[in-house]
This record gives structure tokens, sequence and C-alpha cells, in this order.
């Protein structure tokens, strides 16, 4: 079973949010933020592919990871960039119309789920074995009907938050890990990340975060304390034990 992992910046209380938004702007680890939930890496399928288009025969679908979260997380992100581009925005309402009058509703990037584990199970059925199988089965001859074709794959699977998601999901064996930018200072905060259990995780000690950070992104990473205005933080890396 594919697992998934969370993304969140926490100061050292755990506070990640206030009054329904981050409670600092950090130009930087958003970049990161941006960065780790958007890669993915090149297989068969060709990711420049819009989805639902056939290149010349070939049955292709456009690559990406998806992003779980919260319906107040997804209320959370400004108008303008969201949906996140280029990630699988699936938010979790357990309000089955949340997402009818909303304008995004069309996106094929865009899914609503009720509970987190739909939303896993929906996450997974769009994973490289279930849209090789659907490649597959599709019929040789043509034309390809769209309906034949995955309109997309989905790489890998991140919870974004917030509070109650990550409360609930933290605990999952499913989860391998935590990447956590950890804000060296104690902020006001209404809301906050659960506590990490030292049986549950193991944090990697900087230059092994660093070093993991640099493998799975298979780019440079920054290491060590970033310093951005007021704020230091670091990226950090908690694996499941
Ligand atoms: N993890 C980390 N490391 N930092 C965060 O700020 C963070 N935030 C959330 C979850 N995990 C996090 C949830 N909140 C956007 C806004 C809020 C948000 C998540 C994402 C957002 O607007 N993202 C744009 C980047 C826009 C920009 O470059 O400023 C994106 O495309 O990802």
């Amino acid at each position: 079973m594919q697992p998934f992992s969370i993304v969140v910046a926490a100061d050292l209380a755990n506070g990640i949010g206030l009054n329904g938004t981050l409670p600092w702007r950090l130009r930087k680890d958003m970049a990161f933020f941006a960065r780790i939930t958007s890669k993915v890496f090149q297989g068969s399928l060709d990711q420049t592919q819009d989805p639902y288009t056939d290149n010349k025969n070939s049955l292709v679908s456009r690559k990406v990871n998806a992003c779980i979260m919260g319906r107040r997380t997804w209320e959370s992100i400004p108008q303008k960039f969201r949906p996140l581009i280029n990630r699988f925005n699936i938010i979790v309402s357990r309000d089955p119309h949340y997402l009818d009058d909303k304008p995004e509703r069309h996106s094929p990037l865009v899914a609503l789920a009720t509970s987190f584990e739909s939303a896993l199970e929906l996450a997974r059925s769009k994973q490289p074995s279930q849209a090789a199988a659907a490649i597959a089965s599709a019929p040789q001859s043509l034309p390809v009907k769209t309906s034949d074709v995955p309109d997309i794959e989905v790489q890998r699977i991140f919870l974004i938050g917030g509070a109650q998601l990550y409360d609930y999901a933290i605990h999952s064996e499913e989860c391998s890990h935590i990447f956590l930018t950890r804000i060296q200072s104690t902020l006001d905060c209404d809301t906050f990340f659960p506590k990490i259990m030292d049986s549950e995780y193991k944090l990697l000690p900087g230059n092994q975060s660093h070093q993991f950070l640099e493998e799975y992104l298979q780019e440079p990473v920054e290491g060590g304390l970033i310093e951005e205005g007021q704020y230091k933080y670091e990226y950090t890396v908690y694996n499941r034990i």
C-alpha cells in the first residue's frame, strides 16, 4: 500500500495557525512546500501531455502528486493559489456537496472526499499500477475513448493539513514521513500540530534530514538554519519507526 507523508510548518510549541491562516509569511519555506509537494519523477507516462489527450495513438496520463487537505486548509489558501497548481487537490469535507457551488468543481485536479480514508483511497486509485492496468485494459483499436484514459497518475501522496486531519492521520502506520519546517520561535497560535511520539517517529539529525531531502527531491535543498526576516527555521524530517 502506497504510504503518505505529512508536510507542515510549526513553531517550537507546534503552533501551525492563527485565525484560519498561517501565523507567519515565509517566502522560502512556501517555495519549499510547493517544491516538495509538486516534484514528480518521469517514468513511462509523460507529464508534458494534457490529460485526456492521446499522443498519436498512445494513451497518456498526467503525472502529479496528491495533496490531501481539510476544508479549512483549502479555504486558507489564497484564491489565486488554489487549486494548488500541478497537484491533485483532494479536499476533505463531511459535506458531500461542499464543491457543488464552487468554481473549482470542474477542474480535473480537484476532488472532494468525505473522509481522510476515502481521500487516500481516491489518491491510490490513480496510482501507477492502477493507471497501468487501466491503460492495458483499454481497447487497442482507435479512436481512443476519453473514458478509457486515466485522467491523472498520482505519484506521491501528501497530507498538508490542517490540525484535525493531522491529529487523525499522524498515528497511521501508513504515514511514512513528516516533513516539518521547524520555526525557532514561539508565536501566537490557536491551532497546533499534534505531539510527535518518539515511539512512532524518529527525527533525523540535521545533516541526515538535509541529505534525506536532497535524495527525496533529487536536487539541492538549503540546509541548516534559514533566516528570513524575524524568523529562523530549519527543514526537518521524521521517519516512521
Ligand atoms: N508546510 C510547510 N513547510 N509550510 C507551509 O506553509 C505549509 N502550509 C500548509 C501545509 N503545509 C505546509 C497549508 N497552508 C499555500 C498556502 C497555505 C498553505 C499551503 C499552501 C499556497 O499558497 N501555496 C502555493 C505557493 C504560493 C507561493 O509561492 O507563495 C503553492 O503553489 O504551493
